[in-house]
């Protein structure tokens, strides 16, 4: 396998004037821009890990210009393949029937130039910066669970014949480069020692040592990790952390699908848990006076049960209403003594859902405060100290998540262990 991932003839990394004549080559793209091409201004705004990003703006409309690029944006030593952006579109393009406006329009896509060509998604802001500022999006959470539900049911065995989702899952089956990121970054470099790691040093050294030995820890990293790779139950986002999610008082939509893959629905459910929890940890070092924070922080805590609810309602709301898939076929549970059965049956699969997200959501939190990519929540508090000092208590509730799930029973509980 050539690890170096070469570019193919006929790519070239976009500039303005490259992606101005890629524009103004799709009619429909130029016409939602509207004048002449000579007229559109173009701005870049890569913000992510992987890929470059520019938004393009002419009279009458704007569209967003993503790009993959041959290796992660602020190192090119780590070569990536450019396919990606295929599992993207492909993302895009099946859950889009069921996420409607809640995914951004998808416009055009340049196979050899492995560019999407998408909604341009504006006045919205990334949820994550939202809650650098301390700003509420009271929509949001519940929208995501709503979300997360939707594509997973439309995507589980629960709705489609074993046919149909064997071939999806063969769709998405070689995104492999893309899930060894999430395989060394995620499961295993935070437990181990790797060059890629890095913490708030000296001040986390200590707890990060205590990681890298906690045989208990390690050993819930790697159950959960097997069941990330084994548990196919639903087409997953992949990487649903508050950067993947743009947001107005009265909008959510969710974006870069290009960690797409059949996995555990709870790691989707984790992924935004254990980022609405950094959100909740990171909180005091934002703060200019002690306290400023605290009603903010409330709020932030109250959005774990309305993002559980809205995915737990919804979820069951649809498994109730039926599906087409092989998974408990209907024909099973006629008589009323069968559906009692099957009722009591959902309730323990979601469950195991919930068990499934806390996991998901601890090994997440421990990523972003030890392994390579940090985020924004933390990594904004200049002062290591105070960094620190946020830092240590978020990798204490991710290893509660990630060793005591089945203490937890409910949402509820999750927001009182945030309780002063
Ligand atoms: C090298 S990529 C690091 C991270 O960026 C993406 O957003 C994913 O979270 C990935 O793990
Ligand atoms: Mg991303």
């Amino acid at each position: 396998m050539d690890l170096t991932h070469p570019a193919p003839p006929g790519y070239r990394r976009l500039d303005a004037p490259g992606i101005v004549a890629l524009l103004a080559g799709v009619a429909a793209v130029a016409a939602r821009l509207g004048g002449a091409p000579d007229g559109w201004t173009l701005r870049e705004v890569s913000d992510g890990n992987l890929n470059v990003v520019w938004i393009a703006a002419g009279p009458a409309g704007s569209v967003c210009v993503k790009q993959a690029i041959p290796h992660v944006r602020r190192d090119e030593s780590w070569r990536l393949p450019l396919d990606r952006a295929e599992y993207e579109v492909a993302w895009m393009r099946q859950v889009a029937p069921v996420a409607g406006r809640r995914i951004p329009a998808l416009h055009h896509y340049d196979p050899a130039l492995f560019a999407i060509v998408m909604e341009n998604l504006s006045p919205h802001v990334i949820l994550r910066q939202g809650f650098v500022q301390g700003r509420r999006f009271p929509l949001a959470a519940p929208a995501i669970g709503r979300y997360v539900a939707d594509a997973a049911f439309a995507t589980s065995d629960l709705a489609l014949p074993f046919e149909r989702k064997f071939a999806s899952m063969a769709r998405f089956a070689r995104n492999e480069a893309i899930l060894r990121i999430t395989v060394d970054l995620i499961l295993a470099d935070p437990y181990r020692d790797s060059p890629r790691n890095r913490w708030t040093s000296p001040h986390l050294d200590a707890a990060a040592a205590a990681v890298r030995s906690d045989a208990a820890l390690k050993l819930a990293a790697a159950r959960l990790g097997h069941r990330f790779l084994t548990c196919t139950q639903a087409l997953l986002h992949g990487d649903l952390h508050s950067g993947s999610v743009m947001v107005t008082e009265t909008d959510t939509r969710v974006i870069d699908g290009e960690f797409a893959l059949y996995g555990p629905i709870g790691f989707d459910l984790g992924a935004f848990l254990g980022n609405l929890l950094l959100a909740w940890f990171s909180q005091p070092g934002h703060e200019s006076a002690p306290g400023e924070r605290a009603e903010y922080r409330d709020w932030l805590a109250a959005q774990i049960p309305a993002f559980w609810t809205a995915f737990h309602d919804r979820f069951l709301e649809l498994w109730r209403a039926g599906g087409a898939g092989d998974a408990y076929p209907a024909s099973l549970f006629a008589d009323a003594a069968a559906q009692a059965g099957l009722e009591a049956e959902r309730a323990r699969f979601v469950a195991g859902l919930f068990a499934d997200m806390l996991g998901y959501a601890g090994l997440k939190m421990i990523r972003r405060i030890l392994g390579y990519a940090h985020v924004a929540d933390l990594e904004d508090i200049v002062d290591p100290a105070r960094r620190a000092a946020c830092e240590a208590p978020a990798l204490a509730c991710a290893r509660r998540l990630m060793l005591d799930a089945a203490a937890f029973t409910s949402a509820a509980d999750v927001q009182a262990l945030l309780a002063p």
